[in-house]
C-alpha cells in the first residue's frame, strides 16, 4: 500500500464511521475484505519481474491501406487512418480502433481520400481536410493543421515488457505549444484549466467529501482538450487501464525567443497504445468527439427543473413534508430523490416498508403536483441467499469471480456484497430487467452511485481486487482493464433496461462513475463535494471539464454534501446551480438542512428568484439539451468556446457561457457583492439592469446577495417560458448595424419524437429590430418570416 492508498483508506474508514452507518461488525468486515483483496491479488496477478524496454526503432517500410495505412518500424508498427468524420486514429503494435468501450460505432469508416505519402527525412504523412499527421522515421507523430502548423508532437513511445510475458507498461510523451492550455481528463476538481501536476486515470471514490486538491475522483478519462493559438485539438488515448497523465504548461519567453513548449506524459500499466485526435474549433472538436463516442442522451424536460435529494429523508412522511414545504411557498420543484435509506436493510431494488409503506401511492401523489421520484441504484448486491436479486443474479452467473472462480466479495452498505459483471451482455440484460421493480414503485429516474465500484476497505484501495475476472464482452480479462468502465457498463445496463421497459419515454439516469462515452446513457453529478467555498468552485470546474469531455449533463450537490453551509454559501451555490444542467440540492445523512427556507427569509426570497428563473429558462435548457445531442456542444461552455485565440478568456475559470446566449458569472467568494467579469468580443447586456457592456475586456459588476450577474449576448434569440406556461422568445437587441441569431427546439416532454430546430435571426431594419424565423421557401431557398416579439436592451 502506498502513501496515497493509506490516506484514502483512513478517509474512507473515518467517513463511514463518522456517519455512524457502520457498526463494529461492518468495521471488521472491511478489514477482512481488505485482506482478501490483497491475498487475491498476490495469488492472482503475476509479480512484475524483469522487463525488457523497447522503442519502435527506425522505419522499415509502409503498407498503404484505407484512410492511411501501416508504417513498419524495426520493433513495432503503426497503423494510421483518417475517418470520414475527420478524426484520425493511430495505434501501435497492431492496435486497431476496436474493441472499444468509448466508440459508438466499432468500425468507423475510413476516409478513402486520405493516403500515406512520403515526407521529408524518410518519414511519412497522411493529409486530410482538417488535419495532417506526420510520422517521423523513428516513430514520432506530429499532429498539424492542414497548413502545417504543429499542434502536438507525440515522441516515439517506449514499452516495458515483462520477460515472462504479460501486459507491457508504456509511456508516451508529447509536446504542445508554449501557450497551450489543458482541459478535460474527465471530472477534475482542480480544473477546469488543468495546471501542472500528475492526474491519475483510475476512477476513485475519494471517501468522505472532496475538495479541489483531491484527485482522482469518480470519473477519469484519458481525454485531453488542448487549446492554443495555433488551434484546438482533442486527443484520446483509448485505454481503460490504470495510468497517470503528467501535465506541464509551457512558458512564453515574452518575445525573447526562449519559449518553453508545454508537455504531457502518459504512463499506462498495460493495454493498447492507440489514440484518436480531432482538430478544429472547439465546437467542431466536440462535434467530432461525440460523433465518435455517441450523442449525449436528451433528458426528459422535467429533469431540467429543480431536484431535491437527501440521504436520510427517513420516511414517506418526511418526503411529503418537504414537498409540501416547496408547495406552500410556491417554490418550483420537479423531482425528489430517495437515497439508500429507503432500501430495506440497504439492499438494492428493495423498499423499507416500515418507512415507505406505499411508495407507488407516494409517487402518484407527488406526480399530481408535477414532482417525479428518482431512485438511487447501487451496484453491490448483498451476497446472501434469499435476497431475490442475489438469487436471480446467481442463476445467470452474474457476479464477478476471482482468478480461482470464486465470487469476489466486498463490503458496502448491506454488508458482504457481490458485484454484477456489467462487462457481460447477459448480465446487463438481467440487471436492466430489475428496473421493472423500480418503475413499479413509481420511480421515474435513476441515480447510480458507488459504481467506481466501491468496496469499503480498512486498507488498500476501496475497490475490487485487480485480479478479479471480467467478461469484457466475451474477450475475458481482469479488473485492471474493467475497473474504469464498470460505471459506464452499469449505465448502459440501466439505460437499455429502462428503454426496453418503457420504450416510449426517454430514460433519466445519471451516474457517479463513468468513462468516455457515458453521455450516451445520461449524465453525472459532482459526487460528494465538500461544503465550503473551495467546493463551490470545484463544482463549476467539474461541470465545465466534463462538458469538454463530451458529458454535458451534470451538476453539483447544491450546498455541498457534508456539514452545514452558511446562508451566504448556500445561496451562492443555489444561484450557480440554477444555471447548471442538473440543478439538485442534496446532502449527506448527518449534514445540515438544504431546503431553501431553512436559511432565513432573505435567502428564501433570493432562492425563489433563482428557482423562478430556472423554470423560466426551461425551454432554453431543453433547446441546449437537443443541441448537445445533435452537435456535442455542452450546455455549459468556457468563455473561450468561440474565441479560443483569446488568451485572457482561456485563463478565465470563474464564469461560463450557458449556450450561445447567456454568460453567467457566479459569486465564488465569501462576502463579495461585486465581481470582475471577463467578456468575450461583442456587446453584452446585464439581464437585470439592461446595461450594455462591450467586449472584449473586463467589467466590474454588482453582485448583491439577491443575484449573480447574468449577461445576454446582443442579438440573442432564446426560448423562455411565458407567464401562461407557453414558450416565448426573448430577444436582445443586436448592436446597431449588427445581426444576431438563436435556435429553438420545442420539447416539453419525454418522448422520442425529433422536434425541428427553428432558426431565428435578429437585425436592424428601418430603425427597429426585426426578428425573423428562417424557413424554407420555394426551391429550398431560405426566407425569413417576421415574428412579432418585444425586444430587450433597446434603451441601452
Ligand atoms: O448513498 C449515500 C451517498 C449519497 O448520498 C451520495 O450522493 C453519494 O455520492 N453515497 C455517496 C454513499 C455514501 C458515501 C459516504
Amino acid at each position: 500500500m502506498d502513501g496515497r492508498d493509506l490516506v484514502r483508506s483512513v478517509k474512507v474508514v473515518k467517513a463511514v464511521k463518522a456517519i455512524g452507518v457502520i457498526g463494529a461488525a461492518q468495521g471488521l468486515r472491511t478489514v477482512r475484505s481488505a485482506w482478501r483483496r490483497r491475498r487475491a491479488d498476490s495469488a492472482g496477478l503475476p509479480a512484475r519481474g524483469a522487463e525488457r524496454a523497447r522503442v519502435p526503432g527506425p522505419v522499415t517500410g509502409v503498407e498503404p491501406g484505407p484512410g492511411g495505412g501501416v508504417v513498419r518500424f524495426a520493433q513495432s508498427e503503426l497503423r494510421v487512418s483518417v475517418t470520414g468524420g475527420g478524426a484520425v486514429f493511430w495505434g501501435w503494435d497492431g492496435a486497431g480502433p476496436a474493441p472499444s468501450y468509448a466508440l459508438v460505432d466499432q468500425s468507423p469508416e475510413p476516409d478513402p481520400r486520405a493516403e500515406l505519402e512520403p515526407d521529408k527525412d524518410g518519414g511519412w504523412r497522411v493529409v486530410s481536410e482538417r488535419v495532417m499527421v506526420v510520422i517521423s522515421r523513428h516513430g514520432a507523430v506530429e499532429v498539424c493543421t492542414p497548413g502545417g502548423v504543429m499542434l502536438r508532437r507525440e515522441l516515439p513511445p517506449r514499452w516495458w515488457e515483462p520477460v515472462g510475458g504479460g501486459p507491457a507498461r508504456w509511456v508516451q510523451r508529447s509536446e504542445v505549444a508554449s501557450d497551450a492550455r489543458f482541459f478535460g481528463l474527465g471530472g477534475r476538481a482542480r480544473g477546469p484549466r488543468l495546471r501542472d501536476g500528475e492526474y491519475r486515470l483510475w476512477n476513485t471514490d475519494p471517501g468522505g467529501s472532496f475538495e479541489p486538491g483531491d484527485d482522482p475522483l469518480y470519473i477519469t478519462m484519458p481525454v485531453q482538450l488542448v487549446v492554443a493559438d495555433a488551434g484546438t485539438h482533442l486527443v484520446f488515448h483509448d485505454n481503460t487501464w490504470d495510468g497517470t497523465v503528467t501535465l506541464r504548461e509551457g512558458e512564453e519567453g515574452a518575445g525573447s525567443g526562449h519559449d518553453r513548449a508545454g508537455g504531457s506524459e502518459l504512463r499506462m500499466d498495460g493495454g493498447p497504445l492507440r489514440c484518436w485526435v480531432v482538430v478544429g474549433t472547439p465546437p467542431r472538436v466536440l462535434q467530432a468527439w461525440t460523433a465518435l463516442t455517441g450523442a449525449p442522451a436528451v433528458p426528459p424536460a422535467w429533469a431540467l427543473g429543480h431536484h431535491h435529494a437527501r440521504w436520510g429523508f427517513g420516511s414517506e412522511k418526511e418526503v411529503r413534508r418537504i414537498v409540501a414545504g416547496y408547495k406552500e411557498r410556491e417554490l418550483p420543484l420537479d423531482a425528489v430523490h430517495l437515497d439508500i435509506d429507503h432500501y430495506d436493510d440497504h439492499q438494492v431494488f428493495t423498499v423499507d416498508r416500515q418507512a415507505y409503506p406505499a411508495l407507488p401511492r407516494l409517487a402518484a401523489d407527488l406526480g399530481e403536483d408535477g414532482v417525479r421520484l428518482v431512485s438511487i441504484v447501487d451496484p453491490a448486491v448483498k451476497g446472501e441467499q434469499g435476497n431475490a436479486v442475489y438469487d436471480s443474479g446467481r442463476a445467470v452467473d452474474a457476479f464477478v469471480r476471482d482468478a480461482r472462480g470464486r465470487q469476489v466479495r466486498g463490503v458496502v452498505w448491506p454488508g458482504e456484497s457481490v458485484y454484477p459483471d456489467f462487462t457481460a451482455a447477459k448480465v446487463r440484460t438481467w440487471w436492466g430487467g430489475l428496473y421493472e421493480e423500480r418503475l413499479g414503485q413509481g420511480f421515474a429516474g435513476f441515480w447510480h452511485d458507488m459504481n467506481e465500484p466501491v468496496s469499503f476497505a480498512a486498507f488498500g484501495e476501496p475497490t475490487l481486487p485487480r485480479s478479479a475476472r471480467h467478461d469484457l464482452e466475451g474477450r475475458g480479462g481482469d479488473h485492471r482493464e474493467a475497473h474504469n468502465v464498470y460505471g459506464l457498463c452499469m449505465a448502459r445496463a440501466g439505460y437499455e433496461g429502462v428503454r426496453r421497459l418503457r420504450p416510449d419515454e426517454r430514460p433519466f439516469q445519471f451516474s457517479r462513475s463513468g468513462w468516455a462515452g457515458m453521455q450516451r446513457y445520461g449524465g453525472t453529478w459532482s459526487g460528494d463535494v465538500a461544503t465550503g467555498w473551495p467546493g463551490l468552485r470545484a463544482s463549476l470546474a467539474l461541470v465545465m471539464g466534463l462538458g469538454l469531455c463530451g458529458v454535458p449533463y451534470s451538476g453539483p450537490d447544491v450546498g455541498g454534501f457534508d456539514g452545514s453551509p452558511s446562508p451566504e454559501l448556500y445561496l451562492r451555490w443555489f444561484q450557480l446551480g440554477a444555471y447548471l444542467p442538473l440543478f439538485r440540492t442534496h446532502a449527506s445523512l448527518r449534514a445540515g438542512r438544504r431546503e431553501p427556507w431553512e436559511f432565513g427569509p432573505e435567502v428564501l426570497e433570493h432562492a425563489r428568484v433563482a428557482l423562478d428563473e430556472r423554470r423560466r429558462l426551461g425551454p432554453y435548457l431543453m433547446t441546449l439539451a437537443h443541441l448537445a445531442h445533435r452537435t456535442g456542444a455542452p450546455y455549459v461552455r468556457p468563455l473561450w468556446w468561440c474565441a479560443p485565440e483569446d488568451r485572457a478568456l482561456r485563463d478565465c475559470e470563474d464564469a461560463f457561457l450557458l449556450g450561445d446566449a447567456l454568460l453567467v458569472a457566479p459569486v465564488l467568494e465569501r462576502g463579495s457583492d461585486r465581481r470582475a467579469v471577463r467578456l468575450p468580443r461583442g456587446r453584452w447586456y446585464d439581464t437585470v439592469t439592461g446595461q450594455a457592456y462591450e467586449g472584449p475586456g473586463q467589467v466590474l459588476l454588482d453582485a448583491p446577495l439577491s443575484r449573480i450577474p447574468v449577461l445576454a449576448r446582443a442579438g440573442a434569440v432564446l426560448p423562455v417560458r411565458g407567464a401562461d406556461g407557453g414558450v416565448e422568445l426573448e430577444v436582445w437587441a443586436p448592436a446597431r448595424g449588427r445581426t444576431g441569431s438563436g435556435l429553438v427546439v420545442r420539447d416539453g416532454g419525454d418522448g422520442w419524437e425529433v422536434p425541428p430546430v427553428e432558426r431565428y435571426t435578429s437585425r436592424w431594419h428601418e430603425g427597429r429590430v426585426v426578428v425573423e424565423r428562417d424557413q424554407e421557401g420555394a426551391e429550398g431557398v431560405a426566407v425569413g418570416v417576421e415574428v412579432p416579439v418585444a425586444v430587450r436592451g433597446l434603451g441601452a
